[in-house]
């Protein structure tokens, strides 16, 4: 046995964080050490107002307790089960109760480990599914700049930010991208979404189309509003255009709603929100509540029955995970699940959207403020970069605010929240109050 020479007790060096500026938070580490429903605890015993679900994901709160013990029971009847050729209840309860919240038509799920994993599955299904109606041409995948689709080969190569793939080589081929739709100096300080634009925004797509031909292209993916990238909301009538070129010209749609999903703007899903719906949608986060790993793709019946020929004994679709629908994830799906149901948090958001909106829409005016967008339970507020030095003014407020008791998130310059779904009106106020405060003290 090693005698671990290199290892001291409490060191932090050993675990190389993600997204993390490693050496800076290692100077100066934030720690949680304890969550419950809207707060945390750090690890000087300070609570801290969740203002963003985690990472966008504990649509319920924290430590909720139908969740708990859901984790316990299952643990201690059926911890694994193997995945491939083998069933257990749980996993078919939960696609039955996922179907039931989806939109109408998305009858099938296939379960995977997390968001990124959730998009690869998808981007695999989009080309197969064309493959076995025996148009293999189509092959291309269309998705936008600045869009996030986690941190897989497939999902950076239809996302766009530039930051996540240029590190990374040449990536999947047959890739393009339509332009976001954030339009700076026509639609700052908007409300929700802006009236101007979408047409033209979506109309971008007959342009690839055009390039490349309907024939080649799989599939185009999406996140109805994009998050990580500093929440940008889609103009109104640009989702339902993208579904009208996509459906015109046989090629599929996929939403991704990591983020969107589970009651985040006000609807199970956004797709229900603008009233769309796709060919897939791609989820993960909510599902669990961020608190075992499980993500899903939920299809249509048309791709599921696509995949449904040739001798029974075959594997129709050679593809899934050594925890696909792990039976704890599972269960813990199964638990947020009836916790939405029995709260009504799944459409909560849409009550809450006008006062949050409001509370938001206070800080216009407020120092280094540029722009301020919000839909449903999700905000965000652009701050005017430091000359030479973007994320710096950002990244101090999230220390600071972090300081106060309040948790944001930052990338570049933008603040953005999106706060459990379970946050009261109080709760909002003191959140907008402190960043206000905190604005007024930024350089
Ligand atoms: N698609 C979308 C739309 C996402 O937002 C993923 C895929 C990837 O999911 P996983 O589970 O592999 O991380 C995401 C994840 C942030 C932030 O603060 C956003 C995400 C993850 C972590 C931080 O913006 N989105
Ligand atoms: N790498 C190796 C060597 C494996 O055996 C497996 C799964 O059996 C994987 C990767 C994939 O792991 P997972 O199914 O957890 O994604």
């Amino acid at each position: 046995m090693s005698d671990r020479r290199n290892v001291t007790p409490n060191d932090l060096s050993a675990f190389w964080m993600p997204f993390t500026a490693n050496r800076q938070f290692k100077k100066a580490p934030r720690m949680f050490v304890g969550a419950h429903d809207m707060h945390y605890t750090t690890s000087d015993g300070r609570q801290v107002l969740d203002g963003t679900a985690g990472l966008w994901c504990v649509n319920a709160g924290h430590t909720r307790p139908r969740i708990t013990a859901a984790i316990a029971e299952q643990a201690a009847e059926l911890d694994y089960a193997p995945a491939f050729q083998m069933g257990h209840p749980k996993a078919f309860e939960l696609a039955n109760a996922l179907v039931g919240i989806a939109p109408e038509g998305l009858n099938h799920v296939m379960y995977t480990n997390s968001g990124s994993e959730s998009v690869e599955t998808a981007l695999k299904t989009a080309i197969a599914y064309h493959r076995v109606k025996g148009d293999g041409a189509r092959q291309r995948l269309i998705g936008r700049e600045r869009g996030y689709h986690g941190v897989n080969f497939g999902g950076i190569s239809v996302g766009g930010i530039v930051t996540n793939r240029k590190m990374f080589g040449s990536l999947l081929t047959g890739v393009d991208h339509m332009p976001h739709t954030h339009t700076p100096g026509k639609n700052q300080f908007t409300r929700g979404e802006r009236e101007e634009g979408g047409l033209d925004l979506a109309n971008e797509l007959e342009r690839i189309i055009t390039l490349h031909d309907a024939s080649t292209i799989a599939a185009v993916i999406v996140e109805p509003v994009a998050g990580s990238t500093g929440v940008l909301i889609p103009p109104k009538g640009y989702l339902q255009r993208l579904r009208e070129i996509t459906k015109k010209h046989g090629i599929l749609l996929i939403f991704d709603e990591v983020i969107t999903g589970f009651g985040r703007v006000g609807t199970p899903f956004a797709a229900d929100y603008f009233g769309v719906t796709p060919d897939m949608i791609v989820c993960a986060k909510g599902l669990t509540n961020g608190v075992i790993p499980m993500g899903a793709v939920l299809v249509t019946s048309e791709i599921h029955d696509a995949f449904m020929q040739g001798p029974e004994h075959m594997i129709e679709f050679f593809h899934g995970y050594t925890y696909s629908g792990n039976p704890i994830a599972a269960a813990t799906g199964l638990a947020t699940l009836e916790t939405y149901k029995e709260e009504g948090l799944l459409t909560r958001g849409a009550e809450l959207a006008k006062y949050w909106e409001d509370a938001l829409h206070s800080l216009k005016g407020l120092p280094h403020v540029i722009d301020i967008r919000n839909l449903g339970l999700i905000g965000a507020v652009e701050l005017q970069p430091i000359d030479g030095a973007p994320t710096k003014r950002a990244f101090s407020a999230f220390v600071k605010a972090f300081e106060d008791g309040i948790l944001i998130r930052t990338t570049g310059d933008i603040i953005a929240m999106s706060p459990p779904l379970i946050i009261t009106k109080a709760q909002i106020d003191e959140l907008i109050g402190k960043l206000g405060n905190i604005l007024k003290t930024l350089e």
